[in-house]
């Protein structure tokens, strides 16, 4: 497979496609996603002003019509930008601005065939890989409300799927279980107990899809990764600006949007924590982020739902471990790793995740049925 290097050769031929205010002077990688490779691309024009914007290669193995990616992006991003005028905000800031190219369109794809976008750069943000204050992530936890919130009524059914499945456990478990078999890089004997924990709750991760069946779980509009690094704050006020990393947006389950969030804030250590005894889950984060989201979405979360939000934070804390998991078996193709069992180690860190939310059950659905009133 080709490294990012490799597939960032043509940088500058896709800098040069953009219609930017001034002249590029640097392109420097920026931020700690693990999908694309995003760069911050400075422009200056002659009487010295500088222009910022993100220039970001869209990974499309990981996305594979990217053209399908950028028109959700810009239809959602437009829907919301009605609303941030209609409140008095300044939509440059609140939402993702596409900048196109010269010749109009939202995206580049250059001579080697990699894909590459730019959006305005939204300026004095905090970007957080980590919760620092209770009130910081209540504030995150009301902005992702808050956006599902805004999108209840955008038509769903004119959005593309970008990855087909993509919060789909059960298919995410028998693709771990296809990636068992294959054992294709012979990583399996290491990996014989993580198998294992997971095969103990195959049956759990069927839970949404029955409620979903049984017309319990409506299917919404949600973002689908919403940890907290996908928002952006603002570094003087310390709120939340920006809901950002809008590639995955398309009809899920509200519960999973909040459980996102948990997974990666409510936790007493990151995601890369490789001390198993230091990670637990911080219910009083959860309960925070609990109050936060059931503010933010405004009424619209039915009785079932908000009874399932515990479920759907184990969920994806499971979900998430069983894909760094397939990805560790099929030989780190997908995730962006910075050593070799990197994979292995977040699905371990994932799956001590989940065992302290089994230990906490209780307690977590105590907290919602207590905010929600009953
Ligand atoms: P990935 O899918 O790889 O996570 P993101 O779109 O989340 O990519 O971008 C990676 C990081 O770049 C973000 O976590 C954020 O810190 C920064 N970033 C992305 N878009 C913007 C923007 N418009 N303005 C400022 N920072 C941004
Ligand atoms: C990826 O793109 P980024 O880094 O925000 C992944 C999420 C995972 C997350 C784990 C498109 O998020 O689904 O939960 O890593 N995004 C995609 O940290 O797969
Ligand atoms: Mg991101």
């Amino acid at each position: 497979m080709a490294t990012r290097e490799e597939l960032c050769a043509k940088k500058e031929e896709a800098i040069a496609a953009f219609a930017l205010t001034g002249t590029p002077v640097s392109s420097e990688l920026y931020g700690s996603g693990h999908i694309n490779d995003t760069h911050l691309l400075i422009c200056r024009e002659e009487n010295g002003r500088e222009h910022r914007y993100i220039l970001q290669r869209i990974n499309h193995f990981v996305f594979p019509h990217p053209e399908e990616v950028m028109e959700n992006i810009l239809r959602v991003t437009s829907y919301l930008r009605q609303h941030i005028l209609a409140r008095g905000g300044d939509p440059d800031r609140e939402t993702l601005t596409v900048v196109p190219t010269r010749e109009g369109a939202p995206y580049y794809r250059d001579s080697i065939g990699s894909y590459w976008r730019v959006y305005l750069f939204v300026e004095d943000n905090l970007s957080l890989d980590k919760v620092e204050t209770p009130e910081q992530f209540h504030s995150s936890a009301v902005a992702f409300g808050r956006f599902q919130y805004e999108l209840a009524d955008f038509p769903a059914e004119t959005l593309h799927e970008p990855i087909v499945n993509f919060h789909n456990t059960p298919v995410r478990y028998d693709n771990l279980m296809k990636a068992v078999a294959a054992d294709k890089c012979g990583r399996l004997a290491k990996v014989g107990a993580e198998v294992e924990f997971v095969r103990a709750r195959r049956d759990f991760t069927e839970e949404l899809y029955r409620a979903y069946r049984a017309g319990k779980l409506p299917l919404r509009v949600t973002h689908n990764d919403t940890k907290l690094n996908n928002i952006l704050f603002d570094a003087k006020s310390g709120k939340p600006i920006c809901v950002i990393d809008l590639d995955t947006i398309m009809p899920g389950f509200s519960v999973n949007d909040f459980g996102d969030s948990i997974r990666f804030g409510a936790t007493t250590a990151s995601e890369d924590e490789t001390g198993l005894d230091k990670i637990r889950i911080d219910l009083a984060l959860y309960e925070t982020y609990a109050r936060g989201f059931i503010e933010g979405c405004g009424g619209k979360l039915t009785p079932e739902e908000i009874a399932l939000l515990p479920v759907g934070a184990k969920m994806m804390t499971l979900e998430c471990g069983m894909r760094f998991l397939t990805d560790y078996l099929e030989g780190d193709t997908y995730f962006r790793i910075h050593y070799p069992t990197h994979n292995l180690d977040r699905a371990r860190n994932q799956f001590r995740l989940v065992e302290s939310m089994e230990e906490n059950w209780e307690e977590m659905q105590r907290i919602v049925a207590e905010i929600a009133g009953h």
